[in-house]
């Protein structure tokens, strides 16, 4: 039934759509009865823009409008009638595509009204708030206590604690084995990517009794998952009885955790300096304590020495891509990356993405950012650390807010890329 009913939110919001080129600038929303605002504040349009490159995107980037995902050469950018004007006088065409309050609202007709709700709208169930996260985790250490161990790596900014679930044989001896970490939910609204993390929780507590090579990869590995690294924003963005489309943290105004690490941070365009901006970088490097927390925990990893976690991914959404370092940089080669490292990336990034039919390439490939998590991972600690950016391939704010039936299906599709980042970081 409620399948259904997403059926004909989805017919009509495609109904809105590319707008004539001639009110390209106009907000939708005045056109729209249902559009009641969600974020006052907010007078965004989505607009696609074509025949963009990796230097275009990121000069979108820093005029203030921000890309929201890229297919092909089509960038598809979020950014004020101001915005999208200057755009326009810079040379970019840009073809409206949805106000952004309006499709915020209609993927919220569903929605049980009112304040103090945490959870998701009854469409949407499928998808699990933070407190129905850290149940799994429970559940998954009252279940598998031999093999799955439950604690934090600190406090959001709000004062939650940002839980983390290790699992391993022998879970509660720090042995000599490889160690890889997944990381989920940095950005508040990309929620599929929780479900990410805990299908990876599921499937190596659950399978490991009946499973030889989940036993095989669980015995011979210790595997850390974050399934939520940014509580304070991903609650805030479901609690209000209406999806935000929110993607800080809760601190000020919002700092982009993705912007906020520690390594090249602000060094180079690919971040903004104005706390209003969805890639704000915070005050310095590590001002935000999501990331900050997360990075005291990979550094508490170095041991005798050495660094124990050998790989990682990064769980975003939208865009079904593979990414890998440098973002900071369009150059392959660069201070701490050498040629055979860069190809080393790239030969997992091209053989994972085959698995899932994401697009492999170097994150400034997309658009350059700087302070993101994975330039620190390897900049600092040589992880080899992937970002993800999963279904769908493209799309307006509504990407950030898929269905809950596609959730099996979108989680199980990264399985074996999974078991193939859990290979290499034997290698
Ligand atoms: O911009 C981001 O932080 C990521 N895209 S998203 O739409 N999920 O916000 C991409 C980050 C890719 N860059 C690096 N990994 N360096
Ligand atoms: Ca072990
Ligand atoms: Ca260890
Ligand atoms: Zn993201």
């Amino acid at each position: 039934m409620f399948s259904s009913r997403r059926t004909a939110v989805t017919i009509a919001a495609a109904a809105c759509l590319l707008l004539p080129v001639a009110q390209a600038g106009v907000s939708a929303a005045t056109d729209d009865p249902a559009a009641a605002p969600v974020t006052a504040a907010r007078g965004t349009a989505v607009y696609t823009v074509p025949d963009t490159d990796s230097r275009s995107r990121t000069a979108i980037n820093s005029s203030g409008a921000q890309v929201l995902s890229v297919t092909g050469n089509t960038a598809t950018v979020e950014a004020t009638p101001e915005q999208a004007e200057r755009l326009r006088a810079d040379g970019f065409v840009l073809q409206a595509q949805q106000d952004v309050v309006s499709a915020l609202q209609k993927l919220n007709l569903d929605r049980e009204a009112g304040p103090g709700t945490t959870a998701f709208p009854p469409n949407d169930q499928g998808y699990h708030d933070f407190a129905e996260v850290n149940q799994v985790l429970d559940k998954a250490v009252a279940d598998h206590g031999d093999i799955a161990a439950k604690s934090s790596v600190g406090k959001s900014f709000e004062g939650r604690d940002i839980p983390i679930l290790k699992i391993s044989g022998n879970v509660a001896a720090d042995e000599a084995e490889p160690e890889v970490l997944f990381s989920c939910n940095q950005h508040a609204r990309e929620h599929l990517t929780t479900e990410m993390c805990l299908r990876i929780i599921n499937r190596f507590t659950d399978g490991y009794a009946t499973d030889p090579a989940i036993k095989e990869v669980v015995d011979s590995r210790e595997i850390w998952i974050v399934p939520v690294s940014n509580p304070d924003g991903s609650i805030y963005d479901v609690a209000s009885g209406r999806y935000q489309g929110w993607r800080k943290n809760r601190q000020g105004s919002g700092t982009d955790t993705n912007r906020n690490w520690g390594y090249k941070w602000g060094c180079c365009g690919g971040s903004s300096g104005n706390p209003t901006s969805d890639t704000y970088r915070g005050t310095a490097p590590f001002s935000a304590p999501e990331p900050s927390a997360l990075a005291r925990f990979v550094d508490s990893r170095v041991v005798g020495g050495a660094q124990q976690i050998k790989a990682h991914i990064d769980f975003h959404t939208f865009s079904e891509l593979v990414l890998w370092p440098y973002g900071y940089t369009y150059n392959d080669v660069a201070e701490g990356m050498t040629r055979a490292e860069y190809d080393r990336f790239a030969r997992i990034g091209t053989e994972m993405a085959r698995t899932n039919g994401y697009t492999p390439q170097q994150s400034s490939d997309l658009y350059v950012t700087d302070g993101s998590v994975n330039d620190w991972m390897w900049g600092k600690h040589k992880i080899l650390s992937f970002t993800f950016e999963m279904y769908p391939s493209s799309g307006g704010i509504d990407g950030f807010y898929p269905p809950d039936e596609v959730i099996e299906r979108e989680t199980q599709r990264n399985d074996a890329a999974v078991d193939i980042l859990l290979r290499e970081a034997g290698a």
